[in-house]
């Protein structure tokens, strides 16, 4: 296996392999380095970018002076080891303050302050150099349906995404926003909890044009979803900015485990999409491949570094076989006797109208449907030929 290098476009969140491993049950069991380090570490392993949370690098309440030393460090870190800063994100879960959320809290002052934390957070991505500004809205929901008025909470939601992404284009900004979905976890039920609610959401936006998705494996996972699937709206929808890829072995805990350590076959046709697009052509994605995992409680630092590596030998490794698989004649083949291909193809004929449908006695009145279902498509046999790609 081939090791990575920054044309493959690897990035990694800070607060991945910067991950502690405190948990709701127990303590941290890895020391935390100084971000720096962690960006230093990553460049080594062959990572292209990094992206971080403004807490990642300042501490929460830190002043203007500590603020702007801490960062110039850190951007002089990134730097020299040649890494982009390709995305920045805002802390909005954390600190108590947003125990009832960031822009959908009850209480308006802290809606107010949280517009004005993500805000400076902004600046700052701009100044980073980062071309997405991620919103993962954590704590934007609840445990009890009586104590949230859900409408006047979209409304809210609309407001702020609407309030950030105005900034953006009035400060003529390099930054497009992605929202990124989440079914569960801290709060019992997070709002925008799916790729398809976003992309609903998105689509009532004044400055939508902006605002786009950034999905994560694990999260579609956890609502029993086919992330490939989503993957694949967002691209349709022309919606999909940015991507954070994990692995979640079904519905339960959000896990962030390693890239393909969860469901490998979906892991294998998401690197499919990614890589080779759609079988019959469309909209493609260009952006960074950029995990959002958690080495496991049980890693020291040794397994830390281990995780990232596997990370991208997972992502490289499938990338491999996903192109052998495409270039196989006998999955050309069964991709033919499957009707893959054929379902690019427009239902009416070029130039056909509504009523030369009408009047097409081979649609409707002479179509033999008996005859028609019994095509044999061949699915099992092709999804068997992609497990072979897989497994050879
Ligand atoms: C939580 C997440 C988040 C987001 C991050 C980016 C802490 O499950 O996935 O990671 O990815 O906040 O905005
Ligand atoms: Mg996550
Ligand atoms: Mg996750
Ligand atoms: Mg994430």
């Amino acid at each position: 296996m081939r090791t990575p290098t920054p044309q493959d476009r690897f990035s990694f969140g800070l607060w991945t392999v910067g991950w502690t491993a405190r948990d709701q049950f127990g303590d941290a069991t890895r020391p935390a380095l100084d971000p720096w380090e962690y960006a230093t570490k990553l460049a080594e392993l062959g990572a292209w970018g990094v992206t971080f949370h403004d807490d990642d690098v300042v501490p929460f309440g830190s002043d203007d002076a500590e603020r702007d030393r801490i960062h110039s460090t850190f951007k002089k870190a990134v730097d020299d080891a040649g890494l982009v800063v390709e995305m920045v994100t805002t802390n909005t879960f954390s600190h108590p303050v947003f125990k009832d959320g960031a822009f959908t809290s009850n209480d308006r002052s802290v809606r107010r302050f949280a517009l004005r934390k993500i805000l400076r957070n902004v600046d700052l991505a701009a100044e980073m150099g980062a071309e997405t500004f991620v919103m993962w809205g954590g704590r934007e929901g609840s445990e009890y349906d009586g104590v949230k008025d859900v409408n006047a909470a979209l409304d809210r939601y609309r407001e702020g995404i609407d309030t950030v992404a105005g900034y953006i284009k009035d400060k003529g900004y390099g930054l497009r926003i992605a929202l990124e979905p989440k079914p569960n976890e801290p709060r019992g039920d997070i709002l925008l909890p799916t790729v398809g609610h976003a992309l609903g959401f998105i689509a009532q936006l004044e400055n939508g044009d902006i605002v786009g998705l950034n999905p994560e494996t694990g999260h579609e996972q956890m609502a029993g979803l086919n992330y490939t699937h989503g993957l694949a709206q967002a691209l349709w929808s022309d919606k999909l900015f940015h991507i954070d890829l994990n692995g979640q072995r079904s519905i339960k805990f959000d896990q962030d485990l390693v890239f393909g350590h969860g469901d490998l076959l979906s892991a294998f046709f998401t690197v499919d999409l990614i890589e080779n697009g759609f079988p019959g052509g469309g909209p493609t994605y260009t952006g960074p491949r950029h995990f959002d995992y958690k080495p496991s409680r049980t890693e020291g630092m040794e397994g830390v570094w281990d995780s990232a590596r596997a990370n991208m030998a997972m992502y490289l490794g499938l990338a491999e076989k996903a192109k052998a698989y495409r270039a196989d004649p006998e999955v050309q083949a069964a991709f033919e006797q499957a009707g893959v291909l054929e379902l690019s193809r427009p239902t009416l004929a070029e130039g056909e109208t509504l009523a030369d449908l009408l009047a097409d006695r081979t649609a409707f009145e002479d179509f033999d449907a008996d005859a028609a279902g019994e095509r044999e498509y061949g699915f099992v046999r092709l999804n068997q030929l992609a497990i072979n790609h897989l497994i050879g």
